[in-house]
């Protein structure tokens, strides 16, 4: 099938759709957190955009967007892609955006080569990807997945202590959540294009990776309860130093995400606050983040159990009170040999080179995996680099990442897999 991508369409669409940003700095820095102005400005346009393109659009009570092209047997499971529009502060403009408007692109290019789907294909803007505003990423896939309802939600809050529920309201998704889990005979397939984050592609000079796994994140919430006092006043053996004893802490996470027996263990402490925050005052209260991710599930716990265990006991041996909570701790997911198989066919198809490859970041295929047989396709990033204002993928590059989706979805819509 001859398809026609219209790339230059595809990257003014970003370059609009990254203008919706609370970014300080101009694109293609952007900061666009869920449910806020410029994340409710995007929606709109979005929404102009998939209905320009002839599909049906609904919202569920989270606030995903389904965008769907109607097949010629409608009551088929769907073939579905898309991915997040969400970015976090001083972030790029590729981060999920690729996924959203390259699905587009790529539907828009089947239309315009006169393809005729017989499962429909369905279009998705994920709410909240990342976990800027309530600390949990994929809650909008979560919700899809049934992993989260109505009471999960209330339980996650923002730094306002509004909680999901009051905000999604508030924008104007006020539906049951129950409504929103969907019955795992709704999707045929599942095929997210979305950007590397990593070098891997661009290192090995290839336009396309088909994932075949998806690490598994776990981010746990660690308050320091110190006892504080004055800075000039309480000698340093009577000190309980709650930012000191975090200190430690940190260095201990380093220390056993280094020492794991997998190379693919990472860990991050992203979020840091202390309180009063005084130059003359000891911290008396410290909250601190922890991302914690491995391909291997085993790998993965035997270092934060490692971890657990020794913030308790640097906290024993300073005299400060430690809460860890783990606000998730997800298995990884691992890709449909058959998706793999047609995403590879496609690329055959197209004439474009690839390779297999495991992703490092976290999706909402994640969470899509247990809904419906699912792999992605990425294509490269500049330096590998991501989560930045400088992030990258070139005009070109998105074009085969949308030629390949394009095959991808054709064949899975039509194909008796
Ligand atoms: O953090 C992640 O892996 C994703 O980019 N939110
Ligand atoms: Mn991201
Ligand atoms: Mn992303």
């Amino acid at each position: 099938m001859n398809l026609n991508i219209n790339v230059d369409r595809v990257v003014d669409e970003l370059q609009r759709l990254a203008t919706f940003s609370a970014c300080p700095d101009p694109p293609p820095a952007v900061t666009r957190v869920v449910f806020t102005q410029e994340d409710m400005a995007a929606r709109k346009y979005l929404r102009s955009l998939f209905e320009s393109a002839g599909l049906v659009v609904r919202n569920d009570a989270v606030g995903n967007i389904f965008a769907r092209w109607v097949g010629s047997q409608p009551d088929q499971p769907v073939v579905g892609t898309g991915s997040h529009t969400d970015a976090i502060p001083f972030s790029g403009m590729y981060d999920g955006t690729v996924g959203v408007l390259g699905g587009l692109e790529a539907i828009r290019a089947l239309q315009d080569a006169g393809f005729k789907p017989m499962r429909s294909i369905e279009l998705l803007m994920f709410t909240s990807e990342e976990p800027t505003r309530f600390g949990m990423g994929c809650t909008g896939s979560r919700v899809m997945a049934g992993q989260l309802d109505h009471d999960a939600l209330e339980a996650l809050v923002d730094s306002d202590g509004d909680t999901y529920n009051l905000v999604r309201q508030r924008a104007g998704f006020d539906g049951d959540v129950a409504d929103a889990a969907l019955d795992r005979s709704y999707y045929h397939a599942w095929v997210e294009l979305h950007i590397e984050q990593g070098p891997e592609l661009e290192q090995a000079g290839l336009p396309i990776g088909i994932v075949t796994a998806i690490a598994a994140p776990a981010t746990m919430i660690v308050k320091v309860h110190g006892q504080g006092g004055h800075a000039g006043a309480v000698l340093m053996p009577k000190r309980h130093d709650a930012l000191a004893a975090s200190a430690e802490m940190i260095q201990a996470i380093e220390k056993h995400v280094l020492e794991s027996s997998s190379d693919d263990t990472v860990g991050t402490v992203g979020e840091l606050d202390v309180h009063p925050g005084a130059v003359n005052s000891i911290p008396s209260e410290v909250r601190f983040t922890i991302d914690l991710r491995d391909v291997s599930l085993a790998s993965r716990d035997e270092v934060k159990t490692k971890i657990e265990s020794d913030l308790q006991s640097i906290g024993q041996r300073r005299g400060v009170k430690v809460d860890c909570e783990t606000l998730n701790a997800d298995p990884p997911v691992t890709a449909s040999a058959d998706l793999i198989e047609a995403a590879e066919q496609a690329c055959q198809d197209s004439r474009l080179k690839y390779q297999r490859m495991v992703s490092r970041a976290y999706h909402d295929s994640l969470f899509l995996a247990q809904l419906s047989p699912f792999t992605m396709l990425f294509i490269p990033c500049r330096d590998g680099v991501s989560h930045r204002p400088d992030e990258y993928s070139s005009p070109d590059q998105i074009g085969s990442g949308v030629e390949v989706l394009a095959r991808t979805l054709a064949k899975l819509s039509t194909a008796a897999l």
